[in-house]
Parts: structure tokens; sequence; C-alpha cells
């Protein structure tokens, strides 16, 4: 038999006990929802083993089915680590050797859901209105080739067209990437580019899909040789598709699944009705302070986040950081957001941890619009709630400026790891000056909100701590953040 019919098989005898197509195999997910839908499966049953789908890589789907789909997670307790084997994804494919067994698996009427991690980058929609990007690598080839996509967006239309064409119900479409209101998003997203093919499709899908919003949280660093090292001790088999990830683990989902979902609060997500407070508690006091972290530390040579949180006085900025992101929010029922926050900074102190400020600091124009940009907005233009947002801010533009421009002599230029690198670049070009990187960077099109552009006191605050990033260094300007 052809190596495609023998993928075909494995596709089939796969859907047969199969309920979820999930699309971005990376760590994350193999750390998460696949850990929750095993424990679902092992607590109440049910036919909802994951297909995974990679949208770019290939070798991770080789390894994936090399061991049945299989993979260890081991977690990084304080006392030492605890490896579990996850058996609840049954086939992996990598759509960008062939797309067209994603949509089979798509048209099945076994799948009744497709969860999503595909990272902020992948999507292709406008933040503020909600519309396709036009100029987004995968739009453009989908919107030319909608029965050969690509990419996420064009995926979903492809597999809700062919429900659609063949008088079947949908899946339901479950974002779980880092964006608030994920689930409006990628909604609204997919409705407009299913308008530009047929817009009947788009009121189809308009009247009949659900999109349940979802906060997901778990720190989970790449994996390194150490991981594949534990792995095999632990466990006695070599895994490449082996994954480290901190205890913790949290996800909440609205519930609004049509067509049935895994009993996931077996595993300890949390059902609610509307997650967008939620998610708007974990993406600026989680993620926001992540974002400080990172390119603090990276400007200062803080490796890993524990090695930032060891130094008093990065911990005491962010710990300062996480009251000024609360100060953005409103209260939230049986939550405290001073014990979240405490929360939160024992998980960055993990010494068992190793996440690198590198990982964080890439994609900084997708993060910080929700990360920062967004809070500051919450806030009066005089609140002294604004500083560290200010500060990281300024963090980011030295960080970029510093890989188009090292300061280190005989160091190589390079381009930040960034959708917007080439943007990025050209607008640095060899500036130095503080006030004139602020107006190139923050004048990105579409990117910072209308609101912060026009608001001098937030221009003055950021370039005054980008000054003393580019004067002096990261450990100073902390130390004047927190008046010392
Ligand atoms: C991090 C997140 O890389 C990043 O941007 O802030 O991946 C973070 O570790 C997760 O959201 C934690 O749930």
């Amino acid at each position: 038999m052809t190596q495609s019919g023998l993928s075909e098989m494995a596709l089939q005898d796969a859907l047969a006990k199969s309920g979820i197509v999930h699309i971005g195999i990376g760590a994350f997910h193999r750390a998460h929802q696949a850990v929750y839908t095993d424990a679902a499966m092992a607590a109440k049953g049910g036919d909802w083993h994951i297909i995974g789908v990679s949208l770019r890589s290939t070798d991770i789907v080789d390894a994936l089915n090399a061991q049945n789909c299989a993979f260890t997670v081991i977690e990084r307790h304080p006392d030492g680590p605890k490896a579990r084997r996850i058996t609840s994804m049954s086939h992996a494919i990598a759509a960008a050797r062939d797309v067209m067994p994603v949509l089979a698996a798509l048209a099945d009427p076994a799948i009744r859901i497709v969860t999503i991690t595909v990272t902020e980058k992948a999507y292709g929609i406008d933040r503020q209105s909600g519309r396709i990007q036009n100029d987004h690598p995968a739009i453009r080839h989908d919107l030319d080739h909608p029965d050969r996509p690509s990419g996420l967006v064009g995926i979903l239309v492809a597999g809700l067209k062919s429900r659609k064409d063949a008088s079947m119900r949908p899946f339901t479409v479950l974002s779980c990437d880092n964006l608030p209101a994920n689930g409006k998003l990628l909604r609204a997203g997919v409705i407009d580019f299913a308008n530009r093919i047929d817009p009947e499709l788009g009121d189809w899908i308009s009247q009949n899909v659900s999109f349940p919003s979802t906060m997901v949280d778990r720190i989970t660093p790449a994996s390194t040789t150490a991981t594949y090292d534990d792995a095999k001790t632990l466990t006695g088999v070599d895994d490449p598709a082996a994954i480290e990830t901190e205890p913790f683990s949290q996800w909440v989902i609205e519930d609004d699944f049509p067509d049935g979902r895994p009993a996931w609060e077996e595993a300890g997500a949390i059902v609610v009705a509307d997650v967008e407070p939620f998610e708007d508690m974990k993406l600026r006091m989680l993620n926001g302070s992540h974002s400080l972290i990172a390119y603090l530390g990276q400007l200062g040579g803080y490796r890993y986040v524990r090695d930032a949180m060891a130094n008093d006085n990065f911990a005491g900025l962010v710990a300062r950081h996480m009251e000024n992101a609360a100060a953005t929010m409103a209260p939230l029922t049986g939550i405290d957001f001073a014990r979240y926050g405490a929360e939160l900074t024992e998980r960055f102190r993990n010494p068992e941890i190793a996440h690198e400020t590198r990982q964080i600091a890439m994609d900084g124009t997708e993060k910080l619009p929700q990360r920062i940009f967004a809070p500051v907005c919450d806030l009066a233009a005089d609140s002294r709630h604004r500083g560290t947002f200010a500060l990281c801010f300024a963090a980011w533009i030295a960080f970029v400026q510093g890989q188009i421009n090292p300061a280190t002599p005989g160091e190589n230029s390079r381009l930040p790891d960034d959708p917007r690198a080439d943007e990025i670049a050209e607008r640095i070009g060899s500036v130095q000056d503080a006030a004139d990187l602020y107006d190139r960077l923050a004048g990105l099109p579409g990117w910072m909100p209308r609101q912060l552009c026009e608001d001098a006191s937030w221009r003055k605050a950021v370039i005054s701590r980008l000054v003393m990033l580019l004067t002096n260094s990261a450990d100073a300007a902390i130390r004047h953040e927190l008046g010392q």
C-alpha cells in the first residue's frame, strides 16, 4: 500500500474513537488540553480522542505517529519531577505536507469540536475591527485557494463549508490562545473570511456555529535535552515528543457546546457563563508580568524568569506591576487579585522551571496590545498605576533596538523574532534617540490604540524610561521605578 493509503487508513481508524481535531500541537497543547482530555476520558469515557494537526512543523507529527501519539508530560514539582503518559491523541497530521487529510477529518461527523493553540500571530484577524488582515500571508494564500488552505482561518472555513454542503451539523470552534475574547475574535474573522468567498456560508456560520471563549494557563517552557533525558530516566522510553511543565494548570471555559464535550471539569476545568473577566485577569496579571520580565530580563542579562524573580528589586517591580494590572480591572466575584498575584509570584519563582525570557520576548507586536496597551487604556491619564506599563513598553523598544543595533562591539545585528520584524528594523534604522524611537515604533500602523497614540503623558512616561534603559541599565531603571 502507498504511504498516503496507509495514512488514510490510520486516519479512518483514529476517527472511530475521536471527537476533537486540535490545530497547533506544540508543547502547550500537549501540557494542557491533551492532559484535560486524557483525564476526562479516564473519568467519564467518551470517544473524545484528539486528532492533532500541525500547521507548519512535520517533525512533531512524525515523532507522535511513530509512537501511537502517546507522549510523556513531566511535571516539575519542587520535590522532583513526576512523569505521566498521555494517550488522548489518536493521530497526527502535518498540514504543510498535505492539507486534504485535515479537511477529511473536519468533514467527518465524528468530529464535534475543533480546539486551537496556534499562537497569536497565526490568526490574521485585526484585533480592533475583527476583520481578516488581507496582508497576512496565510489569509492572502487562503483567499486565493479556499479549497487548499494553509492557515487557521482558511482551514476552519473550508471545514465548515464541507459541513454545510453535506447538510451536517457544524463543529464547535474553541480558541485556546492568549487573546482577549478569543472566541468572539475568531468568530468575527471566520465569518468575514467566509463572506468573502460565499456570503451564504458566512450567514450559515453566524447562525449555526458556536465559538466559546476560554482562558488557558500552564507555564510550559520549550523542551530541551534535559526534558528528553528526564523523560527517559523516569519512564525508560526515549520520547522525542516529551514536554515539561509546571504542576499548576487552569482552564476556564464558556459552556457553549451544542454537540457535547468531554467532561473536562473532571480534570479541574472551570465552566462559566462569561470567561472574559478571567481572560483579562490572566492576560494582564500573568502574561503582562511575563512580558515585563522578558524584556527587562533580556536587557539585564537574566536568562530565566526564576533568575529575575530571585533578584529582590526585580521581584518588587513584578509585584508592583501585578498591583497596577489589578487596578485596571473591575472586581471579580470570588477572586482576590492580591492572592492571585501572590500565587503567580510563587509560580514564577519555581526553581525547577527553566523558562527562558528569550522565549517569552518573542512576538512582542502580537502580545503587547492585550498585555500592556489595553490595560493602560483602562487607567486615567494621571493614574499612578501607569508606570510599570510604560517601563514594559520602553523595555520592548530598547530590546528590539538592541537586536538591530547591538551595543556590544562584534555582535551581529539580528532581526527580532516577530512577525513585523522587517517593518520594525526599517523604522529603527540607525536611530538612537529615545523620542525618535518611540515615535517610529508606537506609530507602527494599526498597532497602538488611537487613545494612546494621542496621549502625550503616556509618550512622555515611556520616553523617560527608555532614556534610562538606553543610557543606564535595566537594574537602574527598575530601582528608579521603585523610587529607590
Ligand atoms: C508567555 C505564555 O510566552 C509567553 O508569552 O507569557 O506562554 C505563558 O507562559 C502562558 O500563557 C502561561 O499560561
